[in-house]
């Protein structure tokens, strides 16, 4: 894969990248993305009533059966050549933001440091009513016995039931995420836009944002999306493979 030599020189210049992730960052780890539908167990489910303050309230157990499959599948992961060309990213630029979409911990594992977490985090659940922090087990879930529905753990404060700590539709983003996120796309020189089809709001306003200053989005992923319009360039591939490559031409570019 070649990259212009105008890529390579707005890289070498930016003093602040801002990197914006989504599913199908981890998707190379074999994490189904988002938008896929939902396989096996859950393929007859669909992921905005199960990830919804609604679907939550109506079945418990079903949503948290359906969060601890999908975190027993983070733990048995491993990060891709892509999380590790962006952790390895902030070492070639005096400043690098990453601000995610995701809920697994595969950008933190790869050595990135505390990313922005817009929609929260498959492995710090909290109390549904009082907040509290709810610690997980170590290890990996046994298979839940009964396939899909697995009883959310009650509090220890209050007893209400256990929720996974994740943005579900229709509820507010954590404020200081979003003003910290809002700030790096006012500030970067460059964002990155890698695996997100940008169809989910406010998130998806940050690559706009840029674009809209003059500053370069540079989106990656397979396939169209929402954002082509926006970016400055469109690297059609897969994060797996053009991070790794992309990095590897800056670093044969510099003097
Ligand atoms: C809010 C929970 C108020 C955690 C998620 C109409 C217009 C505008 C907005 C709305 C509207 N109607 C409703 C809204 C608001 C709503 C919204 O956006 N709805 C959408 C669906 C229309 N938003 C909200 O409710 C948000 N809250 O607005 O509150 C507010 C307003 C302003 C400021 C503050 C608050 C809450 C949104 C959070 C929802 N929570 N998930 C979880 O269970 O994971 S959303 C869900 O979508 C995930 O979090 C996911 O991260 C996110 C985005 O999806 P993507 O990451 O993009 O994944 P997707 O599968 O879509 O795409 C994958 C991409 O990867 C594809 O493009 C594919 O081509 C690509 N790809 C595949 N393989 C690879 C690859 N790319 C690179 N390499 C590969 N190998
Ligand atoms: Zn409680």
């Amino acid at each position: 894969m070649e990259f212009s030599d105008e890529l390579l020189a707005s890289l070498r210049d930016a003093r602040h990248i801002a990197v914006f992730t989504g599913a199908g960052v981890s998707a190379e780890s074999g994490i189904p993305t988002f938008r896929d539908a939902l396989t096996g167990l859950w393929e007859n489910y669909d992921a905005s009533t199960l990830a919804s303050p609604e679907g939550f309230a109506a079945d418990p157990a079903l949503v948290w059966g359906w969060y601890e499959w999908r975190r027993t599948r983070v733990l048995r992961a491993e990060p891709n050549p892509a999380h590790y060309a962006i952790a390895a990213l902030a070492a070639d630029c005096p400043r690098l933001t990453l601000i995610t979409q995701n809920v697994d911990d595969l950008h933190e594992r790869a050595g990135s440091a505390d990313p922005i977490r817009l929609h929260g985090s498959l492995h710090h659940p909290r109390c549904s009513a009082c907040e509290a922090p709810y610690r997980l087990p170590p290890g990996i879930p046994d298979k839940p016995e009964g396939g899909r529905r697995v009883d959310p753990p009650r509090c220890a404060r209050c007893g209400a039931p256990v929720r996974p700590r994740v943005v579900w539709l229709g509820e507010n983003l954590p404020q200081a995420a979003w003003d910290a996120a809002r700030q790096a796309a006012e500030a970067c020189d460059l964002m990155f836009s890698i695996g997100t089809s940008a169809l989910v709001w406010p998130a998806a306003q940050l690559p706009a944002l840029v674009a809209r200053r003059g500053a370069t989005v540079v989106q990656v992923n397979p396939a169209e999306t929402a954002l082509d319009g926006h970016a400055g360039y469109n690297l059609r591939g897969a994060a797996g493979k053009v991070m790794p490559l992309l990095l590897q031409a800056l670093r044969r570019s510099r003097p």
